[in-house]
């Protein structure tokens, strides 16, 4: 396509750098979902969105953000179901004939897997679980999506720090992020011959509903705000900014990474004194 246009009509036309493509997201629940600020993200640069939900509770709450994005898409999708997970392409299929995009922004693990002390407290069924639904999710949606993928096509999920650093309390949350990380690296080189590239952005903390189920979460935010190079914590818009880079052909050189969106956290070591 030739464009020639003054400057001034170039900017009244200008393109977002995902015009064009089709995003799934799954693992929206509400506006503080991550999932909606890469949502928010990847439709302000253009993109047309799909969203799962996880419930028939949240289908009222699903539909009414997605048409906030001008999306009338919105699927059920227990991922914990192979049988929803095959629904949902199914029905896809009705609207779109390909799928550019797949963000993964799924975690779970049973109560009381979150505290306490690592040893005494993990359990079978809460490993199971939290590396099912966190992990293992990821690529059994990527199996059911790949008819619909196509060169160019990539997938994005969220972890966090507690896939490389014991994080207190994070406990078997930590194992499944680290598995989810591994599976970005052998999904990434699955997919790479097609030039389907797949990556991960590991967050900062943020105040989701899944993180009101936390004890001493604000001390954890509050802790970050201190001590992280920025001196701040991260925000959904942030995340989906970062989001939106990497699942674009911008990124077309990147796969199988894990990107930090942690105002730096992560590269930094000891608490700082009290008067930094
Ligand atoms: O991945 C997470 C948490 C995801 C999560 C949250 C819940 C709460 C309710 C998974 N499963 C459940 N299960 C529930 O029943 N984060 C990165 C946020 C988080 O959680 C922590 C953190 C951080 C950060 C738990 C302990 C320590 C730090």
């Amino acid at each position: 396509m030739v464009v020639r246009a003054s400057l001034p009509e170039q900017l009244e036309f200008a393109m977002g750098f995902l015009q064009g493509k089709r995003a799934l997201i799954v693992g929206l629940a509400n506006n503080h979902s991550i999932a909606w600020g890469i949502a928010g993200a990847m439709r302000r640069e253009g993109a047309e969105l799909a969203f799962t939900y996880q419930s028939d509770k949240l289908a009222d709450r699903i539909a009414a953000l997605a048409a906030t994005l001008d999306s009338d898409i919105t699927l059920r999708c227990d991922v914990s179901r192979d049988a929803d997970i095959e629904q949902v392409f199914n029905h896809l299929d009705d609207y779109w004939d390909h799928l550019d995009i797949i963000v993964h922004s799924v975690a779970f693990a049973p109560a009381g897997q979150l505290e306490g002390n690592y040893i005494d407290d993990v359990t079978r069924e809460g490993f199971r679980i939290a590396h099912d639904i966190s992990s293992y999710s990821f690529v059994a949606l990527t199996k059911a999506a790949r008819p619909m993928l196509r060169p160019g096509s990539a997938l994005l999920t969220v972890s966090y720090l507690g896939a490389v650093r014991a994080v207190p309390h994070y406990n078997v949350m930590g194992l499944a992020k680290a598995s989810l990380e591994a599976n970005v690296r052998y999904m990434a080189a699955a997919l790479g011959p097609e030039q389907i590239r797949v990556n991960a952005i590991s967050a900062g903390p943020i105040k989701t509903a899944a993180a009101k189920g936390i004890s001493d979460f604000n001390q954890m935010l509050d802790y970050g705000a201190r001590n992280a190079p920025l001196r701040r914590n991260v925000t959904g818009e942030e995340v989906g900014n970062a989001a939106a880079f990497l699942c674009s052909d911008l990124a077309s050189g990147i796969s199988g990474d894990v990107l930090y969106v942690d105002a730096g956290y992560h590269v930094q070591a000891m608490a700082l004194p009290d008067d930094d």
